[in-house]
This record gives structure tokens, C-alpha cells and sequence, in this order.
């Protein structure tokens, strides 16, 4: 019997000790999928110098491959989110670019539409004060509709750089009025079945005022467009200190919870590994969403279900490719601890008011050493028990080293 094996058989015979189901946990990390942000393949982000990396992916192909590579060693990133234009095909080819994904094994996640970039958005997109400017990005926005048709994506991601940088700039009840009217119509005009997920961030870039700071604001709209607008939280988004994991339980919920942007707070931004940090943080928030998943209440149930899990990082000190696998790894790391909560007693304890004794069973959870449950899952999955291991045994690294050599270009953020 393999090291691996024997841990597991002794973890497996622990949890059944405790009346937990192994094989349902097991069939639910199986099931557990995240998808990966082309960007994050690519020389990208950072607000100040993005170090280029040999091997780096530059065109939308690399990326795609790139993504497959991580899909194929894990098993459970079987989609990657596009960034348009970052991944505008040549000749518009989107049908040409969905089966190209196909034909690696992965398919198109949510289309993230660039209303940030252009010297045209320096006074905001939407949100500008000239008509013609909202128009255009009005325009880009529905050309991401189509998009979405073309590669079957259910999810338009939404981040807006718009704001005011100074008191005065602009007139703050207009700005949201025109933004309420854009994104009104872009709703009215998402593919059947199609979503938009709504990200807020409270700074950055601009500094006064952002025009959708919070999840309040996007939670807000998307209350008044309708059943398929729902909200994004972008973990790096956030004040030091928010507890997020409240916010994921007020969005479950109202049903209004509809994606995440995993990466870590401490760069506010893109660009850190999620649960690097706080892997505590990232438990709790996938406590909320497993309980979710669990839950008697049907709404919460089908929001939970319908959870789009998506990485926003750019890694620019470190490699692409090992640095997404592992968090692709974290988060099911999370998620597996979070399917060892005692659920039923926690309750009990909750209703009891036994403050301790409910802290302590979530707390123990969150100790457990799961990695011989997921060595068990992953060869049961038939992918690598430790897939960075593999990764870095494959060559692929050399490969795509010598093959695109060192490009400062990226195809996104230049
Ligand atoms: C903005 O900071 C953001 O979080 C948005 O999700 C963008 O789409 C992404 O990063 C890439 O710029
Ligand atoms: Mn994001």
C-alpha cells in the first residue's frame, strides 16, 4: 500500500468514527471546479512593473494551452475566463476559439469585457460624463453578449475602473443614474440563461469615489435588474479587517451571491495567491458556501450551486504556471475542510449557546491535515496526487521556455 494510502485509510476510518459520509465528501471534492483567468497565463497586471517571465504565455492559444495543462494535472479547472480585447481573436474568430479550448479538454468561462483600457475611459465608461463615451463602452459591453453566444460562456464579469479621482470632479447621483441606465440595458440584452456577475471594489483607480464601491451597490442593482444580475466578490476588494464571509452569507442568502475572484487582500488586488495568507479566511468563506450547498432552503441551495469560482491573479515575481496550480489547490484544500464541519452539532451548539464549543468544532475542521483525503481523491480522479510535483517532473516548464522564450508583451496589460 502506498504512504498515501495507509494515511487515508486511517483519516477515512476517523471521519466514519465521527458518522461523517467519506464518500459523499469525496464525490463533493470531485465535484468542486474552479475556473482559471486567461491573464493570469500572461506578463500581466500589477500597478507598477509586471516582470516578465520566460515561457509566459503571449497569444490566447498559449493561454488556452496553458490553461489545459493546469486543468489536466488537477482535474478540476476545466474552464478559463477571457478578457476582451486581451483575447479578441484574429478575424473575430470566437468559434474558432471555443474549439480550439474544446480540443484541449477545457471550455470558455466568463467573458470579462475591458471598459478600463482605452485612452477614451480616462474619465470613466459608463459612468463618463460624455455621452458618446458611455455609448462606446455601452457598445463593448453588448459586443460581450454576443460573444458570449459565440463561445457559450453563462457569465458576463463586470468590473468598471469608473470614479472620480476629486470632490467636485463630477456629479455623484448622475454618475449612478447612468450607470443604472448602461447596465440596465446590457441586462436586457444577456444571452438566455446568461448571468452578470457585478464586482465592486471601494478603491483604486480612482481614489474619490468609485461607482460601485461595495457589494451593497452591486448587490442593489442587481436586486432591481432582475434574477440573473448577481454579485461578484473579488477577495482583494476589500477594507483590512471586512469580514467576508459575512458578506458570502447575506448574498447566499438573498440568492444574489453569483462568483468569486479568488486571489489574496494583501495586494488589494490581482496579483497574490489565494489562501496564501490566510488560509483561515478562505475556510470561513468556504464554510459559508458549503453550508450553502447543504442547506434544507432550496434559493440558497440553487444559488450555492450556480457559484461561479473564479481566480483573478497575475503572478509577476514568481512563475504562472506552478503559482495557479497551487491555487487551484487551496481552494479545494478549503473546501475539503469545510466538508469536515460537524454541521448538525455545530447547530446544536449554536442553539445551545455553548460559544466555545461552536468555535471549537468549526476551528478543529479547519486543523484537519486533509492532504491524504485529497492524495486519495486526486488518484481516484486519476490526475496527480501532487500535482505541482508532476508539473514540475513534466518538462512543460523547459518546454515553453525555449518554445516563446522571454516576451515582455502579454497580450493584456502591456
Ligand atoms: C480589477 O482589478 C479586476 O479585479 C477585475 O476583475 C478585472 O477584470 C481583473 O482584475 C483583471 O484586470
Ligand atoms: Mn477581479
Amino acid at each position: 500500500m502506498s504512504s498515501h494510502k495507509a494515511a487515508y485509510e486511517v483519516f477515512a476510518a476517523d471521519l466514519a468514527d465521527q458518522g461523517i459520509d467519506v464518500e459523499a465528501v469525496k464525490s463533493a471534492i470531485k465535484n468542486h471546479k474552479i475556473e482559471t483567468p486567461s491573464w493570469g497565463y500572461a506578463n500581466s497586471g500589477t500597478r507598477f512593473k509586471a516582470f516578465p517571465w520566460p515561457g509566459a504565455a503571449a497569444t490566447t492559444q498559449e493561454k488556452l494551452d496553458d490553461a489545459a495543462k493546469v486543468h489536466e494535472l488537477t482535474g478540476i479547472a476545466p474552464t478559463v475566463a477571457v478578457h476582451i480585447p486581451w483575447d479578441r481573436p484574429e478575424n473575430d474568430d470566437y468559434l474558432g476559439m471555443r474549439q480550439y479550448a474544446e480540443e484541449k479538454g477545457i471550455k470558455i468561462g466568463a467573458v470579462n469585457p475591458n471598459v478600463f483600457q482605452d485612452d477614451e475611459y480616462r474619465l470613466g465608461s459608463l459612468g463618463n460624463p460624455d455621452r458618446g463615451i458611455q455609448e462606446q463602452a455601452l457598445d463593448h459591453l453588448l459586443e460581450c453578449c454576443e460573444i458570449m453566444r459565440k463561445v457559450e460562456s453563462d457569465n458576463l464579469s463586470l468590473w468598471f475602473a469608473d470614479g472620480t479621482n476629486y470632490a467636485g470632479q463630477d456629479n455623484l447621483r448622475a454618475r449612478k443614474r447612468r450607470f443604472e441606465d448602461g447596465l440596465k440595458i446590457v441586462y436586457d440584452n444577456l444571452p438566455e440563461g446568461g448571468r452578470m456577475l457585478i464586482e465592486y471594489k471601494f478603491f483604486e483607480p480612482a481614489f474619490y469615489s468609485t461607482d460601485i464601491p461595495d457589494w451593497g451597490t452591486a448587490y442593489a442593482w442587481s436586486m432591481k435588474f432582475g434574477p440573473q444580475a448577481q454579485v461578484l466578490v473579488d477577495l482583494g476588494h476589500h477594507a483590512s479587517g471586512v469580514n467576508i464571509e459575512q458578506i458570502v452569507a447575506f448574498l447566499l442568502d438573498e440568492g444574489k451571491l453569483g462568483g468569486f475572484h479568488f486571489n489574496n487582500r494583501k495586494y488589494a488586488d490581482d496579483d497574490l495567491i489565494v489562501g496564501s495568507v490566510n488560509p483561515y479566511e478562505l475556510f470561513l468563506i468556504y464554510h459559508e458556501l458549503v453550508s450553502a450547498e447543504q442547506s434544507d432552503d432550496n434559493t440558497v441551495r440553487a444559488t450555492a450551486e450556480k457559484i461561479a469560482y473564479m481566480i483573478d491573479q497575475s503572478h509577476n515575481v514568481e512563475g504562472k504556471m506552478a503559482s495557479m496550480i497551487l491555487s487551484v489547490l487551496n481552494c479545494q484544500e478549503a473546501y475539503a475542510k469545510a466538508q469536515l464541519v460537524p454541521r448538525a452539532r455545530l447547530a446544536e451548539a449554536q442553539a445551545e449557546g455553548d460559544v466555545l464549543a461552536a468555535h471549537k468544532l468549526l476551528t478543529d475542521a479547519f486543523r484537519y491535515d486533509v492532504r491524504p483525503l485529497l492524495a486519495q481523491v486526486r488518484s481516484e480522479m486519476g490526475v496527480p496526487v501532487d500535482p505541482i510535483a508532476a508539473y514540475n517532473a513534466s518538462g512543460y516548464e523547459q518546454q515553453i521556455r525555449q518554445a516563446r522564450g522571454l516576451r515582455a508583451t502579454s497580450g493584456g496589460y502591456q
